[in-house]
């Protein structure tokens, strides 16, 4: 017997991989609805072989769903997942409305899965940020090998982190840069194409912005509050993909041949890591697969017990849809969750 799904904001980048991830996956659906705002009411969207008509949102009756795979932004959720989940529809968000809330679980299913026992709470389940997702998949396996100290991670963050928006910017600069075409930047700062920018969300009070503060929070709140973590987040000119150049540094010993192996046995993680020319992962290799990739690991000779990775992953994939499809997995194979709606 399968379940009743609903996939929100099913028109964006996130939500159409959602739709993708549960068919490839195989989850146990009975039924599957996309839903948006009013403004995309009718829209087609894919679901395997079948196409969806997309619904709106704001009138729709969750009383028979099981699970809402929410990815609509974090206002639309601030509003709609608590009348959701007060349905009785258990919501995994994948916006930011909810990660930091102490009631509500945040969950990568390969770090810390026994933390999802906590979601009747409010009957909300929070999805990471994307570089945070990678970045904790990574750690966990060297956090509980060697024991993290400090993290000082520096993103090089894909435009569709931006959503479709983002990605068309991309696109339609690079094409004026070859038709000299006047330039239009909309969606970013300064000009995207054939360049980067150290600026991702909005400046906070310290300087920092707030993708930089959601590494930090949200890697403490998932794998320990003892770690210390920095941030430097940057957009890059890539379609998909977010990479990050990780230095660690732990409390007790661990080489560079240690961790390659711990990481190689490690879930959710595929380690690349040849001494040679194209020995090492990039985002548009990774763009469509799920794991996530780590390339370049090696001794940091400056501190006592230190480590430099390279981090690489589909944001779209384990940083948003994918990961809110394994907590639903997570759900189901724990038997905290039943169908509500009997087979017939
Ligand atoms: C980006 N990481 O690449 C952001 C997108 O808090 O879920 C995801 C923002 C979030 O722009």
């Amino acid at each position: 017997m399968g379940f009743k799904i609903a996939v929100a904001g099913a028109t964006g980048n996130v939500g159409r991989e959602m739709l993708n991830i549960l068919e490839e996956r195989g989850f146990p659906v009975d039924e599957v609805v996309a839903l948006a705002s009013a403004r995309s009411q009718g829209t087609e969207v894919s679901f395997g072989d079948k196409t969806l008509k997309v619904k709106n949102l704001e009138n729709y009756d969750f009383s028979d769903t099981d699970i809402c795979l929410m990815s609509a932004g974090g206002a639309v959720s601030l509003k709609w997942s608590p009348k959701i989940a007060a349905q009785g529809c258990v919501v995994i968000d994948n916006s930011s409305a909810w990660r930091y809330d102490q009631d509500v679980p945040l969950i990568v299913p390969e770090v810390n899965p026994d933390a999802i026992a906590m979601f009747t709470r409010r009957n909300i389940i929070a999805n990471p940020n994307c570089s945070t997702a990678q970045l904790v998949v990574a750690l966990k396996p060297l956090h509980d090998f060697a024991k993290i100290k400090r993290v000082v991670v520096s993103t090089y963050q894909s435009v569709s982190g931006a959503g479709k928006d983002g990605m068309d910017e991309l696109f339609n600069q690079t094409r004026a840069v070859f038709v000299a075409d006047p330039m239009e930047s909309k969606k970013f700062t300064k000009r995207i194409a054939f360049n980067v920018i150290p600026h991702i969300d909005s400046f906070m009070e310290d300087g920092y912005t707030k993708e930089e503060w959601k590494v930090l929070a949200e890697t403490k709140k998932m794998l320990d509050p003892k770690i210390k973590v920095t941030c430097t987040a940057v957009r890059v000119p890539v379609f998909i993909g977010h990479s990050e150049s990780v230095n660690i540094e732990f409390e007790n010993e661990i080489t560079a041949d240690q961790a390659r192996d711990i990481l190689r046995e490690a879930p959710g993680c595929l380690v690349v890591d040849k001494h040679e020319n194209g020995g090492y992962m990039t985002p548009y290799e990774c763009a469509g697969e799920d794991a996530t990739y780590i390339s370049r690991i090696r001794e940091d000779a400056t501190v006592e017990n230190g480590l430099n990775i390279w981090v690489v992953s589909d944001n779209l994939r384990k940083g948003a849809a994918l990961n809110a499809i394994q907590i639903a997995e997570l759900l189901v194979n724990r038997g905290l969750i039943t169908a509500k709606k009997k087979a017939a």
